[in-house]
Formats: structure tokens, sequence, C-alpha cells
């Protein structure tokens, strides 16, 4: 199998390129868009994975396709589901810290079920879900049974078709786009329910794509490349351009919040929270991928990844407001966030980064409040 790791020449980070790349759409001699159709596969501590979970909360897709959530811990076979030996109903709330590693939690009540499956974002669960349709133990089986020869990593997102039970496409950008096509708008009944009617507007196409190049590569992908680095100065290298990236970021959400500040004077300002977007008012695919990003920095890039030079909240103050703002005032975004997966998975998941698996507590809090 290909390694996720640096590799041993040049000591740098090399994502593998995706295998399964179909579409949905009505075109499509196979894959026609449907309701209940199609299931999609999730880690809730891999970013790639939470654009696909963002987008279909943003796009009403919750009650058209079925998530399941692999377990935060990623061993040498990769993701696994919860089983039955990991269920616990009714929930022992005595349990919840040996369930969740230590590490506190607000969102558990004895109403929180372990295991169960979850269609939909807003977390009931804790460690992960049970795989619903083939009661799979591995992430791995699912790719076996689409192609018996897959020889590449099992990675997710994965967006599975129950009808010819493979997987239509496990590239999350791809996932992203054909979410936000339009191909399942007909099915949505609760039409209030989509936040976003277009996440890649034509109009804004060209920044779109410019934005994501940089950003993905300096910064969606950077925060690793800094942290797998296995070189002195391949890390130098690596953590620099992050920062001087989101340097990049931080004078557009400036630039943004000013123009805000002018149009609605400043006193008024953080009630028009709603137009501050990096592609001015609005809100795009571009802020989905990089939310992703920049919700695990502090949490987890700081220590783990080791981009270290300052956090989102000490030193980039327009981001930060940018941040809080799609954390607590859009629960596609809040509601698919989960600290302890994003902060277990990684700590306990990288053996060469973290050999002990010691889950750093802070900071506290995960996310300040919207006026802190
Ligand atoms: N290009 C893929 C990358 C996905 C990816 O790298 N996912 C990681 C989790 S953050 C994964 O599943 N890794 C499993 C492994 O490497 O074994 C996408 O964006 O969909």
């Amino acid at each position: 199998m290909s390694k996720q790791w640096a590799s041993k020449d040049d000591g740098a980070f090399k994502r593998q390129v995706s295998s399964f790349r179909e579409n949905i759409c009505h075109e499509h001699p196979i894959y026609k868009p449907a309701k209940g159709r199609y299931w999609l596969y999730v880690s809730l501590a891999c970013p790639w994975a939470h654009r696909t979970l963002i987008t279909r909360a943003l796009k009403g897709l919750i009650p058209i396709i079925g998530v399941s959530i692999v377990h935060w811990h990623m061993d040498e076979k990769g993701w696994r589901f919860l089983t039955s030996e990991d269920q616990e109903v009714p929930f022992d709330i005595n349990k919840a810290s040996t369930i969740n590693g230590g590490i506190e939690t607000t969102n558990l009540n004895e109403y929180t079920p372990t295991g169960h499956i979850a269609n939909d974002s807003s977390r009931p669960m804790i460690d992960g879900t049970i795989e619903p349709l083939y009661i799979y133990k591995r992430l791995s089986d699912l790719y076996y049974k689409s192609n018996p020869d897959y020889s590449a990593r099992f990675t997710v997102p994965v967006l599975w078709d129950k009808e010819t039970q493979t997987i239509v496409n496990n590239e999350s950008a791809e996932i992203l786009r054909m979410f936000n096509s339009g191909v399942f708008d007909e099915f949505v009944e609760d039409k209030s329910s989509i936040v976003v009617k277009d996440l890649y507007p034509t109009k804004l196409q060209k920044d779109i794509d410019e934005l994501n190049t940089w950003i993905y590569d300096n910064i969606n992908n950077g925060v690793y490349k800094s942290g797998f680095s296995e070189k002195q100065e391949v890390y130098e290298k690596e953590v620099t351009n992050v920062f001087f990236h989101l340097d990049k970021v931080e004078r557009i959400l400036h630039e943004n919040y000013k123009n805000l500040e002018t149009k609605y004077g400043k006193a008024e300002v953080s009630k028009h929270l709603d137009e501050y977007f990096l592609l001015n008012n609005t809100l795009t695919e571009v802020d989905v991928r990089l939310y992703t990003t920049i919700v695990r920095f502090d949490p987890i890039y700081v220590q783990h990844f080791k981009c270290n030079f300052t956090t989102i909240r000490a030193g980039y103050p327009f981001i930060h407001k940018w941040l809080k703002n799609l954390y607590w005032n859009y629960d596609a975004f809040g509601k698919t966030t989960d600290f302890n997966h994003i902060k277990l998975h990684y700590s306990r998941s990288h053996p060469r980064i973290n050999p002990l698996g010691i889950t750093p507590l802070g900071p506290k809090p995960d996310i300040l409040q919207m006026n802190e």
C-alpha cells in the first residue's frame, strides 16, 4: 500500500490522488440523482471529509444522503466503524470519560447513544457510528467490495451507491461540487433548509478557482506538509509557507471587513457578518474549504503539526472573526465540527509524530465565543 508519510528521499509529504471519480447527474448512464440512494462515509476529524458534511448541510441534503462516521482512531489498517462491542445502550454517562479518552465534552447526556446510525450531521454520536449497509468493520471493506483489486489507501470521504454497491467518488472537492450542483435539489422538501443555493456561482468561478488553488496547496495541505516533514529544513520551509499564506488570507479578510465598516458604520458592522466571507458578501466553497483547516488550527495543528508561529486567536484577528462567525452562526459549520474527534484522531493516530499518544487538553476553550 502506498504510504501516507514522507518519502525517504526528500523528506516531503505527498498526498495520494483519489481513485474513484464518477459524477452523479441525469446524463450519467449509472449514477442518477435520487433520494436515499447514496450514502456518505466520513471522519469527523478529517478536514477533507468535513467539507462534504458542511456542504450536505448547507444544501439541505441531510434527509437525502445518509452519513456514517468512522471511529476517530485510525490504525495501521485504516479507519474502522463501531461494532456491537462498542455499543453502550442505554448510554452510561459514567463511562463517557473513558469513551472520550479523558477529553472533556460538553455534548454528552444520558440520551447520547454510542454506535448508533446517525444520518444527520448534528453529532448525536460519540466515537462514531456503525456501518449500516453491510455492518462492515472497516472502511477498507467498502473499497474492496467496490473493487477487489484496490491497492491504494482507504481514505474518507467515500460517497457510496447503494444500488450498484460501488464507490461513486472518494475525492472531497468533487463530492462537494456534486452536492452543490443542484441535481439533488428536487428531492429537498423543506426548501428553508437550503442555506446556500450555490457555493460555486458562475460569476465567481474564476476567483474561487484561483483562491482554491493556493489555499489548497499552501494552507489545507500546507499544514500536513509541515507536520509530516521528516527533515528540519523541509519543515522550516513548509511552516513558513503556511504562515506566509495565512497572512495573505488575513489581508483579504481585513479588507472585506473594512468595506463592511464603510458600508454599515463601525458600530453596526457586527450585525452584518452574514456578508463577511472570503469573496465579500457571498458564502462560497472557498469558505467551506478554508474553514475545515482553520477550525482545526489552534486545537491541533499548532502543536501536533508544529504550525506554531502564532495561533489564529492570537495572531489573526480577521480570520478569527470569520471563523467564529461561521462556527457560531451557521449550524452547517458549527454542528459538524467535533473537537473531540479532531484532537483524539490526530494525537493518537500518528505514532511517528506523537509516539505516546498523549492528547493535549488545550487550548481552552477549543473555540472562543463570538464576542471574545
Ligand atoms: N484527496 C482526498 C484526501 C482525503 C484524505 O487524505 N483523507 C485522509 C483523512 S484526513 C484519510 O482518510 N486517510 C486514510 C489513510 O491515509 O489511510 C480528498 O480530499 O478527498
